[in-house]
Formats: structure tokens, sequence, C-alpha cells
């Protein structure tokens, strides 16, 4: 087996990853403690886990707010009775208490530089209780990785790394990381235990009653992702109850060949004399995993509110049982966080791949990359995707640039701002590797070709992080002339990619689309090497569409005629500007044809309600022009409706630069309050619009609001001083549990602009902080503001302690949440619906 260069890797990390990390994974190169072990790991085997260590801590007095973790040090002899209570159950794998154990969260109880000792008493307190196996627990960090917090993937990765050979020097038998919300922590430590242990890993992640995880990422995708980077058992933990996991865990079975664990919570906590259960028992719990175990779940356990009752039920269940056979039908599948496109190895579906993030012929994307400046590119990726790709290719390679460094950042914001799989392009195997290395998901490198230094880079890649593969057929020798020859290379580079583990159903190959304009005869050539491909190698096929047209006239319907010559080839991919109603439309009607568009459904709804934009008009006889053609097949498309107000559009797609510079510029000749009122204000309920829809997941959410945030920004710095003179002085919070403020801050803005001194106490304000702001600095009238449904109990809470503690003192309500009626409701004084309105009612308040 070829091995990587020892360095490799260090090149492209900050935490430098071992050299071993290339050598591909299999259960053979593990180490296995026994083969039972080695059986539950092959699918063969059941194995049983412990319950909950938490909630039986604190059941035994652990007080409340302390560090779990520490207790492996201060009181080993509690945390060995808890998993001896559990080993007497029937528990095989023992649970270590390091949850928690990561130098950042054992820092805030000053024992940062005591990660090495938690782990090996931890361990030690395991095998004191007789634990067969000793899992070392690996928990969330509690830091949310960029986009959507601060802390980089490097950081995280170096982070679990510590844990990861904390735990193997102290003798753990294998990994269990869990508790995932975010599926780019999970990479981070799932590479983490891969590239710095040779011990088995066990992955779960946590799932909302809406079926995802936090960030939006769905079981298949947790399942199919963490299975790509080398897990060995991956699941689902905490979450639910077991009735409700076991649909979730049934999604999982069906997408991945691995073992699926399942350690499901004892139902919803709730409160009773002072202390906290959970509302499903013992034999309920073991009933509703029963089912499970029918599915086809292997790894049982509890989590919280479980305890060796518990345990002791499941042990039952899978006493003298084997677990049931699964086969999974191979597909080719790309992931994002939240989104997977799934192309099956014995089906025609088709994936359009954007071809707009390159900077090939495309002036505005050059400039904008050689000043440093994403957004131009992220507006691409947004289009492209609302015009209908399911795939975006990323390329920025401009010999002046960086790519190493660029095309990760690339990946980071558009991870933030779309949610589809990326196709990782660059001809720099390390800039290939640092992107899809930070890339949530498992994306495809575009790409690998026959020639020998090219595979040598690209297939260790491949193979370390479960990317797909797009294969030029080409080698040293240039690329063939005939079908033929472009086979028999696709056929050398699918041989090779299994020597390195590299499945062929994650491999497209890509024959090679020649200009018809001088190469003629090979239009047809190309067409019958990807028949041949998809016949004889079970491959799946891409093509670069567009270039079968250059220095013809009228490209747009050469390319689309093309197109639909290859798709009747068996093309999946097509490398394509879905701005081209052309061509999406061909992609579409072609979906009905090889029967993925079941029913129509999806052609219909496209144009049923519309006048046939292909019909030919019966009274003249011409034929119809029809489709809106962009005149230059490059041109960006103009699917979208947003295109209308450009400020909506930015603010869409979260380009918060260009948001600051339109806004200044409207100011010159609109009003500030029609700007923020006509213009910003709908952008952002777009942006809800699309949350709620699940079009948008958090992290789009949040590069919306961040852009509309700019917007207001520019407003606040250019907007003239109003009355100086002091009117009075008003309180504004957003109440308890919120942290909606964009609002807020308008009202501020408003009110000071009135004359009036404005306290802003922030967001996520305690009732009791609005008090003593009003007590002490003699305050008559406060503004509260509230977004969601969930806290209007706190704007009532800080309404019912003002009016108690602080009779004379008036409240404003406020909020997209509320209406006149809720506000009477919870005793507000007055309802602002929106900041002129706050304003109004400020003059009434200190003028009457
Ligand atoms: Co979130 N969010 N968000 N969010 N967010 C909403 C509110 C939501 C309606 C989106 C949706 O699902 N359609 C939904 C709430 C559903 C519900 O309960 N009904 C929601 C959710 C669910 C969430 C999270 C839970 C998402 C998650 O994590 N799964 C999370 C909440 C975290 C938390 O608070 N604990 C969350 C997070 C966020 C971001 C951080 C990403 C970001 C906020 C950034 C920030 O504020 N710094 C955000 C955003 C931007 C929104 C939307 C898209 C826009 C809100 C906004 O700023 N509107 C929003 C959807 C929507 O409302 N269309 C949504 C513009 C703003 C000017 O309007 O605040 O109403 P508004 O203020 C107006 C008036 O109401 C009035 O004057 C203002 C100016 O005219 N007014 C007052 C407001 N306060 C006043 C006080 C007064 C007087 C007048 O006192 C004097």
């Amino acid at each position: 087996m070829p091995q990587i260069e020892p360095d490799y890797i260090a090149r492209v990390t900050e935490g430098g990853a071992a050299a071993s990390a290339y050598a591909p994974r299999s259960l053979d190169a593990l180490r296995i403690v026994d083969d039972d072990l080695r059986a539950v790991l092959e699918g063969r085997r059941h194995l049983l886990f412990d319950g909950a260590m938490g909630t039986m801590l604190q059941a035994a007095g652990l007080e409340a707010g302390a560090l779990p973790e520490l207790l492996c040090l201060t009181d080993p002899a509690a945390v060995t009775a808890v998993h001896r209570a559990y080993v007497e159950a029937g528990s095989e794998v023992v649970t270590t208490n390091t949850f928690g154990a990561n130098r950042l969260k054992l820092a805030t109880e000053g024992a940062g530089e005591r990660l090495d000792e938690v782990f090996r008493a931890a361990v030690a307190c395991a095998r004191a209780a007789g634990a067969r196996y000793v899992a070392a627990d690996i928990g969330p960090l509690g830091s949310l990785l960029r986009p959507l917090g601060t802390m980089s993937f490097d950081e995280a990765y170096s982070l679990f790394a510590e844990e990861v050979r904390a735990a193997a020097a102290a003798g753990a038998d294998l990994f269990v990381i869990e508790t995932m919300t975010d599926l780019l922590e999970a990479k981070a430590a799932v590479l983490a235990a891969k590239e710095n242990s040779d011990l088995p890993i066990f992955a779960t992640m946590t799932f909302e009653a809406d079926g995802r995880t936090f960030l939006g990422t769905s079981p298949e995708i947790a399942a199919v992702t963490l299975s790509a980077l080398g897990a060995d058992v991956v699941g689902i933990n905490c979450s639910l109850g077991p009735a409700e996991l076991a649909s979730l865990a049934k999604r999982m079975l069906a997408v991945t060949e691995r073992p699926i664990m399942v350690q499901a919570n004892a139902g919803l906590p709730h409160v009773e004399c002072g202390h906290t259960v959970y509302d499903i028992h013992a034999p309920e719990y073991a009933e509703a995993v029963t089912a499970m175990i029918e599915a086809g779940v292997s790894v049982i356990g509890g989590c919280c509110g479980t305890d060796p009752e518990y345990i002791r039920l499941l042990k039952g269940l899978i006493d003298d049982r084997t677990p049931s056979v699964r086969a999974i039908a191979p597909a080719l599948t790309v992931t994002s966080a939240q989104a997977i496109v799934s192309l099956p190895a014995d089906r025609h579906k088709i994936a359009v791949i954007g071809e707009r993030i390159n900077p090939t012929g495309k002036r505005l994307l050059k400039e904008s990359l050689r000043q440093g400046n994403l957004d131009y590119l992220v507006s691409q990726g947004i289009s492209q995707q609302e015009q209908g790709a399911d795939i975006l290719d990323v390329n920025v390679g401009l010999p002046e640039l960086d790519e190493a460094a660029v095309l990760p950042q690339a990946v980071e914001r558009l991870t933030a701002a779309t949610t589809l799989p990326l196709q990782i392009d660059s001809t720099d195997a390390r800039a290939v590797e640092a992107a899809v290395r930070r890339c949530p998901g498992v994306p495809i490198i575009n790409s690998v070709s026959g020639k020998r230094h090219v595979m040598d880079e690209i297939f260790p890649i491949a193979a370390h992080y479960g990317a797909n593969l797009i294969a030029l057929a080409l080698d040293d020798d240039g690329i063939p002339e005939t079908a033929e020859g472009r086979f028999a290379v696709a056929e050398r580079i699918v041989s090779e990619a299994e020597r390195w583990g590299i499945d062929r159903s994650r491999i497209l190959v890509d024959c090679l689309v020649m200009t018809a304009s001088t190469n003629q005869e090979q239009a047809e050539e190309i067409l019958r090497a990807v028949t041949m491909c998809k016949g004889r190698l079970g491959v799946k096929c891409a093509l670069g569409v567009s270039n079968v047209s250059f220095g013809l006239p009228a490209r747009e319907l050469m390319n689309a005629t093309f197109l639909s010559a290859a798709l009747g080839a068996g093309l999946d991919a097509p490398i394509m500007n879905p701005g081209s109603a052309r061509y999406m439309d061909t992609v579409r009607a072609y979906r009905v044809i090889c029967g993925e568009d079941a029913g129509s459904e999806a052609y219909i709804e496209r144009f049923g309600s519309w006048d046939d934009p292909y019909k030919v008009p019966v009274a003249t006889g011409a034929p119809s022009t029809g489709v809106s053609s962009a005149a230059d097949p490059g041109a960006p498309g103009n699917a979208s409706d947003d295109e209308g107000d450009p400020m909506r559009w930015l603010i869409i797609s979260g380009r918060k630069g260009e948001v600051a510079a339109l806004t200044e510029e409207l100011l010159q000749s609109c009003d500030p309050m029609d700007l923020i009122n006509e213009r910003l204000i709908p952008a952002l309920d777009e942006v809800g619009r699309r949350f709620d829809s699940g079009a948008f997941f958090l992290p789009q959410l949040m590069a919306s609001a961040e852009a509309a945030r700019a917007g207001f920004d520019a407003i606040k710095r250019l907007m003239p001083a109003g009355d100086l003179t002091d009117k009075g002085t008003i309180a504004l919070a957003t109440v308890k549990g919120d942290i909606h403020d964009i609002g807020k801050n308008i009202v501020k803005m408003l009110l000071e602009n009135y004359g009036y001194t404005v306290i802003d106490l922030g967001r996520d304000v305690d009732p009791q902080t609005v008090l003593d702001v009003v007590r002490d600095r003699d305050v008559r009238l406060v503004g509260l503001s509230a977004l969601m449904t969930t806290t209007v109990a706190s704007m009532e809470e800080t309404i019912q302690l003002l009016h108690a503690e602080a009779p004379g003192v008036q409240v404003i309500v406020g909020g997209a949440v509320l209406t006149p009626e809720y506000a009477r409701a919870i005793g507000a004084d007055f309802y602002a619906k929106d900041a002129a309105e706050s304003a109004r009612i400020a003059e009434e308040v200190f003028g009457g």
C-alpha cells in the first residue's frame, strides 16, 4: 500500500497530525482488544453500553454546577460505584466520566493542566469497577466553531487530539464521541481520534424533535459523513426518548453499513418535589429499544435519566441474539452539514453541479478574489442554489493566490451562506486537502487523473477523508481520442483507487468534453465513452457540458442539445451553469424521462401553471424563442425574484460589506426610517420565512442577520443628530432568554434621536437587572422587546416584577411576536408596533 510522505498532513494542519494518518483505515489496522469487540465492529454481535453518569452522580448528591469530571480525582470511589452498578447490571462497556474533560472546560475550574491526570483517573475508575471494555468519553467542546462561533476547526481538532492522546495513554479500549450537534465539530473529533490513536471510534450525534440536530444535520447526513470519515460505529444519543429515536435510527440503518448505536434519554425531564425525574420508566424504555434491535440497531445503552435498572432490562434483549444482516445499496453520496445528494448505483438520477465559482473567464470573481473579498463568490453560491444546483463546484485558482489559504476560507463562507454539498476543485493537492479537511460533510474532489503524480497525491486524501472523486479520463499521454482510449484510462484510475480502499461507487468519471467546432468527430466519441464507462465500470459520469460550444454561435442551443444527448448516454452529473433556464429545463425534462421525477411532479409544478414557454405559437407558425435565454451562457441567471431589490438580495445572501455600502448610497436620497421599514425589515422577514420553511438553517439566518446589522449600523452612523435636549430617561432590554436585538437597537436609535437618554441593558436581560436599573437611575419608562413565543413569558415576568416593585414605572412592549391584545394580556402599559410608535408613546409619557 502506498504511504504518504511523513510530514504531508502536518503541512496542512496547524495542529500537525500523525504521519500514520494516511495509512488506509481498516479493522486490521486497529487495536481491537478481543474477538468479541471485533465481531461488534463487523456487525456480527450486539454490545451493551452503560446508562447515564451525570444524573446518577446528581442523584448521589453531586453539587449542581461542579464539573463532574473532576470527581475522578476528588472522589474516585463515587465514580467507580456508578460504573460498578452498571457492570453488575450487565454493561459490557463502561464510559469514562470524561464527557467535558477538555482543556477549556477544565480550565474554568483551574484544572486546565490536569487533563492527562483526569483521563488516567477516569480510566482507572472504570477498570476498578470491572469493566470489560473501557470507552473514553469525548463530548462537545462547549464553544461554537466558525462560521457560527469563533473557534477555528484547527483549535477544535487540537483540543480533541489532547483528549484522545490522554485517553489512549491511560489505557482506554475505544472512544465514544457523543452528543455532537455540529457536524464540523464531530468531524474534528473523529479525525483527532483517527489520527492520534489506533483505537475503534464510536460516534453519535444528538437530534431535536424535528429530526435534525440543532444545526440542521439529518440522521442520514450524520451517518454517511461519520462513516466516510472512518468512525467504526455511528449513531444517536441523548436527544429524545427511545420511541422517537427509533425512527431516526432506521434512517441511519438505511444509508450506512456501519453498526448503528443508540443511547436514548429516559424521555423528558421534569421536576417533582425538587428532584429531576424522567417520564419513561425502564420497562417502557426496554420495549421501545426492542423495536430498534429488531430493525437492526446493534449497539445499545442509555443516556440521561437511565440507571442500572434500565441496563438490566436491555441486557435481556440482546442475550442469545445476533444482529440482523443488512444490505445497503451502493450509492455515490455527497453531503453538506444540511443537505445530502445521493446517486444510487442501480438507478439513473441527476445531480447538477454549479460551475460558476471558478475565476476562469469571470472578471468580477477574479477581481474580488484578488482583493481578498469573498462576498461575490458567496453570492454566486447562493444564486446557483436558488437556480437549482445540487452541488457547488468551488475553484479559486489564480496564479497570484495562495490557494491552500483561500480555498478553505471559501468553503467556510459558502457553508455559512448555502446548504449545498461542495465539490473541491483545485490542482494544488495542499489546497484540496486543506479544504476537504475543513469542509463539513463529504465533498467531491475535482479531480484526479491517470497521471501518476496526481493519483499519488489525490488518492490518499480521498481515502483519508472518505471523499468522492471526479476522475478525468486523461493521463501522461494526454486525452485519448477514442471512447475506448478514454475508457482504458478510466479503468486504470478506478482499479488504482480501489487499492486505496476507494470504492468505484464513489467515483465520477469525466470523459472530457472537447469543442465541437475544432474536434467535431469527438463529440460522439465522448457520448460513447460515457455509456461505456457507466455500463462496464459501474461508475457515475460527470461532464463539463459547455466546453462543447466554444467558438460556435448560439452556444446555449449547442450546450443544451449536447446536454440532452449526454443525459441520454447516461450522464449523471452535468457541471454547468444553473443560471441558464434552458439547461435547467432540459434537466427537469430528463428527470421525468429517467424516472427520477416520479409522477412528473416537479415538472408539473414548474410548468403546469405557466404559459408554456416552449409552445410553438399556432397563429403565426413562427418558432417560439420562448425561453429567457442569457446572451452569455456564463452570465448569472435570473431565477431569483430577490434580484428585484438589491438590498433584499444582499441581505438574503449575507453580504455585509455591500449592504453597508448600499445603505450609505441610499441614505443620500432616502428617509432613514423608510429605508428601515421598506427595505431592511422586509428582507429580514423573508429570511425568517425561509428559516421557518426549512430552506435556511441557522448559519444562513446568522449571515443574513449580520448583513442587516451592517445596514442598521450605517444608518446609525449617518443619521442626523436629533434634538439634543434631554427629554427623559428610558431603559431598553430584550427579555431573558431572547437574543434578538436588531429591533430593540432601532428603537434605541430613534429614541436617542428624539432627545431621550436611553439606557440599553442589552439582550437576554434578567427581570431583576431591569428592576435594579429602574430604581438606581429613577427610570419612568421601560421598553421591552421579545421576538419568540417562548420568551413572552419572561416579558410578562419582567412586567409583573416592575409593577410590583417599582410602582409608577410604565412599560412599552414590542417585537414581532406581540400583538396589542397579547401586550394587554401580559400587563404592559403600551404596545409599540414599530420604533416610530415607541417615540410617540414616549412623547405621551414624558410630554404629558
Ligand atoms: Co431568530 N427567530 N432565532 N435569529 N430570527 C425569529 C424571531 C423567528 C420568527 C424566525 C422563524 O422561525 N420564522 C423564530 C422565532 C419563532 C417564534 O418563536 N415565533 C426565530 C428563532 C426560532 C430563532 C432561534 C431559536 C433559532 C435557533 O437557534 N434554532 C434563535 C434564538 C436564540 C435566542 O434568542 N435564544 C434565533 C437566532 C437568531 C439570530 C441570532 C441568528 C438572529 C438575531 C440577530 C440579532 O438580533 N442580533 C435572528 C434573526 C435575525 C431572526 C429574524 C430573521 C429577524 C428578526 C429581526 O431582527 N427582525 C426573525 C424572523 C422575523 O422576525 N421575520 C427570527 C427585524 C426587526 C427590526 O424587527 O425585532 O420585530 P423586530 O423589531 C421591530 C418591532 O417589532 C418593534 O420595533 C422594531 C423596529 O420596527 N419593536 C419594539 C421591537 N422591539 C421593541 C421594543 C419596544 C418598542 C418596539 O420597546 C420600546
